[in-house]
């Protein structure tokens, strides 16, 4: 089976895909960047079924690197997959967390019979990955997926991004 990447520039928050990953960290409970807009869009199901997780299987918070899946509220899919990037680092090479970020969701994916899902640069904005690099990861990863799903689709935020991740696609 082929999967086909697909690259669009926008607010991934107003995508229609059967699942929306989100760039969270470890609390499960929001915070800013593509974490707040999909938890404003999404309404309070989302975060109320984070509180569930947290409370049922998370209690230390979801480790760097692993995904989970709650309903995606109010958005245009079935689910959003939560995943936790790591923390850039200029010291410590952390790109084998990010890459598990990429296949870890897209393993979710699977599990819930996702077929299409929709992908946000993961880590590249608050915490500090530099967008080339996250950008040759997120594809690479993707690329050597072993997965069901048949349209992985990054949504970038803005021009730059946009044109970083065509550039890297090749
Ligand atoms: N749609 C698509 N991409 C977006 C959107 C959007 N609506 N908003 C931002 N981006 P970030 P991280 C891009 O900071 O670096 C949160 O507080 C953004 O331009 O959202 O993984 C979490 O709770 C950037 O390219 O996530 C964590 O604490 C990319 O999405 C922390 O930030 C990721 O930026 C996670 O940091």
């Amino acid at each position: 089976m082929t999967t086909t990447l697909t690259l669009v520039q926008g607010d991934i928050t107003r995508q229609s895909a059967d699942a929306i990953v989100n760039a969270a960290n470890s609390s499960l409970l929001g915070g800013g960047g593509v974490d707040g807009a999909i938890h404003r869009r999404g309404g309070p199901e989302i975060l109320a079924a984070c509180r569930a997780l947290r409370a049922s299987h998370y209690g230390k918070g979801l480790a760097t690197g692993q995904a989970v899946a709650t309903t995606a509220g109010a958005l245009d899919a079935r689910w959003v997959i939560h995943t936790v990037g790591p923390v850039w680092s200029a010291t410590e090479d952390r790109s084998a967390l990010l890459a598990s970020c990429y296949r870890e969701s897209l393993r979710i994916a699977d599990e819930l019979g996702a077929r299409t899902v929709a992908f946000p640069a993961i880590s590249t904005g608050v915490y500090g990955w530099p967008m080339d690099d996250g950008a040759r990861i997120a594809l690479d990863t993707v690329r050597t997926a072993r997965t069901a799903v048949r349209e992985v689709r990054f949504v970038l935020f803005d021009d730059a991004a946009h044109r970083v991740f065509e550039a890297a696609m090749g």
